[in-house]
């Protein structure tokens, strides 16, 4: 195994599903973990790893979590879409401070975004990461914001950061949507290794998608960290293709039920 032990990562988010599934496995893999939530971590600490609890508005709490830290995995925020009160606090201002905090460390951002920042194309429309955001809620929009604050850190001051636009990043695909846009946790794990261990990244953006035969995910910034996945969502057809929601919009955009949430636009 690599000597990774000098690699300290912050993992924000430690105590939601993708957190607590990614922990083990970086601690496993050498580095030097340092775990956090606004909440406390449920499972037994993984050997090695530290645990701070934090709530990412808070500003100093931020820089706090981040003293001595080469690269954050942000996982931490608000997960499905929410009125925007709920969002601001978590998902925008929280993510301003761990960009703020990163630049005075000089340590890498990679950011768990997701496919809410485009969810409003129709399914079939294949995407390259570069088209415009069509965000389909506050949640969306947040994802997007984030994607744009890592330009600007860029651009701006040189940080670097790597934004896994993830699908639907699930132990199993369950419905037929997922062929298109399930993320296996193991390719999760490969994704969130290359994008710490890429000697150099810049503003990376990349879907976070399995190799799914139905992907509707084409040109990003993969090459640049050399991710390549290896699972694929097809390997479920039999049991998922017929599994529909029943709603209209879900069915149409690539956001699915995220679309519908209070959709309110009356179609011609
Ligand atoms: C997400 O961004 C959510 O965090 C997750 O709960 C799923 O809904 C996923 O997207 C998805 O689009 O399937």
């Amino acid at each position: 195994m690599a000597d990774n032990s000098a690699r300290h990562i912050l993992l924000t988010g430690a105590s939601g599903a993708l957190g607590r599934m990614l922990a083990p496995r970086l601690a496993a893999a050498g580095y030097a973990v340092r775990l956090s939530d606004i909440v406390p971590f449920p499972d037994p600490l993984p050997q090695g790893a530290s645990f701070v609890q934090a709530d990412l508005s808070d500003a100093a709490a931020v820089a706090g979590i981040l003293d001595g830290i080469d690269c954050v995995l942000h996982f931490g925020g608000v997960s499905v879409e929410k009125p925007f009160d709920q969002i601001m606090p978590a998902n925008i201002v929280g993510i301003t401070n761990l960009f703020e905090a990163a630049r005075l460390q000089k340590a890498r951002v990679v950011f768990a975004s997701s496919n809410h920042s485009i969810g409003f194309y129709e399914r079939g429309t294949m995407l390259d990461v570069d088209m415009p955001y069509r965000p389909d809620g506050y949640y969306g929009l947040s994802k997007a914001y984030g994607e744009l604050l890592g330009r600007m850190f860029f651009d701006k001051h040189g940080v670097e950061s790597v934004h896994i636009r993830i699908g639907s990043c699930l132990a199993e695909p369950t419905e037929a949507r997922h062929l298109s846009t399930w993320l296996s946790h193991d390719d999760l794990f490969r994704f969130v290794r290359a994008a710490i261990d890429a000697p150099v990244t810049g503003h990376a953006i990349i879907w976070g998608a399995s190799a799914n035969t139905r992907s509707w995910w084409d040109a990003d910034d993969r090459e640049r960290i050399g991710y390549a996945p290896q699972d694929n969502a097809e390997n479920c057809a039999d049991k998922i293709a017929a599994i529909r929601t029943g709603n209209a919009v879900t069915e149409r955009y690539q956001g699915g039920v995220f679309c519908a949430q209070d959709f309110s636009r009356e179609e011609p």
